[in-house]
């Protein structure tokens, strides 16, 4: 099977380009319906896994309802997999326990599961220390002590005092599903409001806990999604957003379209019916809205967003026993606008208005018109302003990315001076808390190599060097970090475009190739920064492997521009730039294409199918988690129309037929040679991830194995592994990470040419 492998490597064309090469309707048919052999078999989607002699994987028989076809466009779209979309059916329920019943045998219940999840678990198992915050009297950071399933929020009442558990949300279920997702303390510190969210979803119920009694208030405020919390100053309630119409389930199984978010005020101590309605806009129903109260208590900021990118900013003034009647300042969804801090009515906003690499902004609320702004902090050149934050009372610490690193800074907030530079190794600051009215700030910093530093400094000993407060340090045994090392090299993309890439293995001369993990996001202007992730280490310790890290377009590692150059039609630049990672890697002799597994998650899952579908002679395995699969229908679910500044609206003409031509879902062929078989590959969701609903890994896994199922070409096997009780990603409890983590090294152990195995 390699050698013919590597016989038509040398013939290799993109499938794009192969594409080419078959009339158009042949493959709308490919993509659109079924091999006629399978289409009168019964359904029988329960029946146990066989796995034949040469190792085929026979799939579970999925009903194609062949009578869902839509005419949109001009486009004559077939789904015939539309019924998975139903989370709550007793079919798809069974869909779900046959593609279990195949993928759990060949992951947990292979030989290599326990050792691999022994290791991981050592791997897992080190103290992890969040940023200590000041509030009041005390201060508060998370610590997981290794493997505990959540952090817990500890409380002292100064660095040296010993620490006591403020809450533990390990005691809040068994299992650990229950995960603290956000938290916001009033401004005298005597509260804390904070949300939890149950088995990984995106609905939070807000409690409030009294920071010296360490116990709540009896309200608990439900349906609560999308939505920060502002106090007022008076420390007497916050505002926050809910969706108090949705109706049907909130339990994050649920599919549907999160519409009319409203804004209340609670009071602590009274009951959620109480809540005041701040403001609401019917008319606009995928509009969300977030607050911020001014450091000065005497406005209340008002942020609009229809998509993801992009915001209107509104304020009111906030007079008690006075209605709330709100201004605008920006009035179009033209840029992004975050509000840091104002001294009286002049309000500093970190901005990409006119700057594309980001600046700071003062507009005056008693004369907002934009030719009245003044720029505090102007645009760099190269680097991108990611975000600044008031300290100290008249101090921003600033971060910038440069090529991919964090820089962090102090600076005059009144001149925008250069006050002070904080040194940082190679890598990425996660964390950061401080507050205008106290002058030590706390910053988190990691890499590759480095699992986590907190750093500790005081404006008001300026004399003094940053001092590191906690540092984390693995526990595995024979792993030295200095074994290791991080490159970062610059390759060209297919349009001659620099895209730099870091490259983490172990040092070693004249051992090459290896097995090597691409991993790839590429989009909503987040940057993949360089951050411990241990998925990465364990393929690099265990495999001798080489972990890759592109940061192709669609990203916001240099900016807009470089977001821009990957969004929308331009999303191909992104796929194209992962696929031109996976080139560089084979030509330059770091791996093989039978040793290069690609992975991505969320939009990177996107990413994954995309590529499997446009280069599958490029990759020996897959790994697509939580991934966005298809492109014609995500704006109908959940937060999915929040996605079109990336992806384009479907019910758009010409975004419809770009998303067509890169949908994971409808651009599924049959492999006709040996070259078109898909790499080996493992689609990861969860059925309580209420962000990407699990449907499009369903219907893309569906169409993947109905696809292959009597190819000949197809000795790779395509599995879909569902997990339970879990949601996107966030707030997973330890035990869940690890598993899943076993669960892809496995996968990778099983189906890469590994030939070297450290456990
Ligand atoms: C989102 O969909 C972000 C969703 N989201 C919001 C807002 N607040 C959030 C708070 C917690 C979690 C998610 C939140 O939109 C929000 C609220 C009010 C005003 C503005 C924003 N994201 C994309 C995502 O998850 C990428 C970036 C964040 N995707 C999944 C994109 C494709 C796959």
């Amino acid at each position: 099977m390699l050698k013919l492998l590597f016989q038509f490597i040398a013939k290799e064309r993109s499938l794009r380009n192969l594409q080419k090469t078959f009339p158009s309707q042949f493959l709308k048919s490919l993509t659109m319906s079924q091999p006629k052999a399978s289409v009168n078999r019964p359904t029988d989607i329960s029946r146990p896994v066989i796995e034949e002699p040469n190792s085929r994987i026979i799939y579970p028989e999925v009903r194609k309802d062949t009578k869902v076809e839509e005419m949109i466009h001009e486009y004559r779209v077939r789904d015939a997999y539309r019924w998975l979309e139903d989370p709550d059916s007793e079919e798809t329920q069974r869909f779900v326990s046959a593609q279990n019943n195949i993928s759990q045998p060949f992951l947990e219940r292979s030989e290599e599961w326990e050792g691999i999840n022994a290791k991981l678990t050592k791997l897992f198992d080190f103290p992890k220390f969040g940023c200590p915050m000041r509030h009041g009297d005390y201060y508060y950071h998370f610590k997981n002590t290794g493997l505990q399933n959540q952090s817990v929020l500890m409380q002292q009442k100064t660095l040296e005092d010993p620490e006591v558990v403020f809450l533990d949300p390990n005691t809040l279920t068994a299992d650990g599903t229950t995960a603290l997702s956000q938290k916001t303390f009033s401004d005298d510190g005597a509260y804390m409001a904070y949300g939890l969210s149950e088995s990984g979803s995106d609905w939070n119920k807000i409690r409030i806990r009294k920071a010296k009694e360490r116990t709540d208030f009896p309200e608990t405020l439900e349906k609560v999604k999308f939505s920060n919390i502002s106090w007022t100053k008076d420390n007497k309630g916050f505002f926050y957003g809910r969706y108090i119409d949705q109706a049907g389930k909130t339990d994050g199984s649920e599919t549907k379209q999160n519409e009319n978010q409203k804004l209340y005020y609670h009071r602590v101590g009274e009951s959620q019916d109480q809540d005041k309605l701040i403001v609401e806009f019917p008319e606009h129903p995928l509009w969300r809205l977030q607050t911020d109260v001014s450091d000065c208590g005497k406005y209340l900021i008002l942020s609009i967003s229809h998509t993801v990118r992009d915001n209107m900013v509104y304020y009111a003034d906030l007079k008690e026993d006075e209605a709330i009647t709100f201004k605008p300042i920006v009035d179009k969804f033209e840029a992004d606008y975050d509000y840091i801090t104002n001294e009286g009515s002049k309000m500093y906003f970190h901005t990409n208005k006119d700057a594309p690499k980001y600046r700071v902004i003062v507009i005056d609320f008693d004369n907002p018109a934009e030719e009245n702004w003044t720029t505090l902090i102007a645009e760099h050149e190269k680097d991108v302003l990611e975000w600044a934050k008031c300290v100290n009372e008249d101090k921003l610490v600033v971060c910038y990315n440069r090529d991919v690193k964090n820089i962090l800074q102090a600076l005059d907030l009144h001149t925008g001076q250069l006050i002070r530079q904080f040194g940082l190794d190679i890598g990425s600051i996660n964390s950061i808390s401080g507050k205008r009215k106290y002058s030590e700030i706390f910053y988190g910093f990691s890499s590759f190599l480095t699992p986590g530093i907190i750093y500790h400094y005081d404006f008001s000993k300026p004399v003094e060097k940053p001092k590191v407060l906690r540092e984390s340090t693995l526990n595995l045994e024979g792993f030295n970090r200095d074994d290791f090392s991080v490159e970062q090299v610059f390759y060209r993309s297919s349009d001659d475009m620099n895209i730099p890439m870091f490259i983490v293995r172990r040092k070693k001369d004249g051992v090459e190739p290896r097995p090597c993990l691409l991993y790839g996001y590429g989009g909503f202007n987040h940057s993949l920064m360089p951050s411990f992730f241990i998925t990465g280490l364990m393929f690099v310790d265990t495999f001798d492997g080489v972990l890759a890290f592109p940061n192709i377009r669609g990203g916001g590692e240099y900016g807009m521009e470089w977001h821009n150059g990957g969004r929308l039609l331009n999303k191909q630049n992104g796929f194209d730039d992962f696929q031109a990672a996976a080139e560089y890697l084979t030509k330059n002799n770091y791996t093989t294409k039978d040793r290069l597994a690609i992975q991505g998650a969320s939009n990177g899952g996107l990413l994954v199918g995309a590529c499997i579908n446009q280069r599958p002679d490029l990759f020996g395995a897959a790994i697509a988690q939580v991934g966005v699969m298809d492109m014609l229908r995500f704006h109908k679910f959940t937060i999915g129309h929040a996605w079109c500044s990336d992806y384009g609206s479907p019910d758009d003409r010409t975004h419809f037929s770009n998303l067509f031509k890169y949908s994971p879902l409808h651009n599924v062929h049959i492999p006709l040679n040996p070259n078109q078989e898909y790499p080996s590959t493992l689609i990861l969701t969860a059925d309580h991830d209420d962000r990407v609903s699990p449907l499009h890994s369903f219907k893309f896994a569906a169409a993947l194995q109905e696809a292959v199922r009597h190819s000949e070409y197809q000795l790779n096997p395509i599995l879909l592994r569902v997990y339970t009780k879990a949601g996107h990603g966030a707030g997973k409890p330890t035990t869940m990470r690890i598993n899943e983590a076993t669960d892809i090294i496995t996968f990778l152990r099983k189906t890469l040419n590994v030939d070297s195995v450290n456990l």
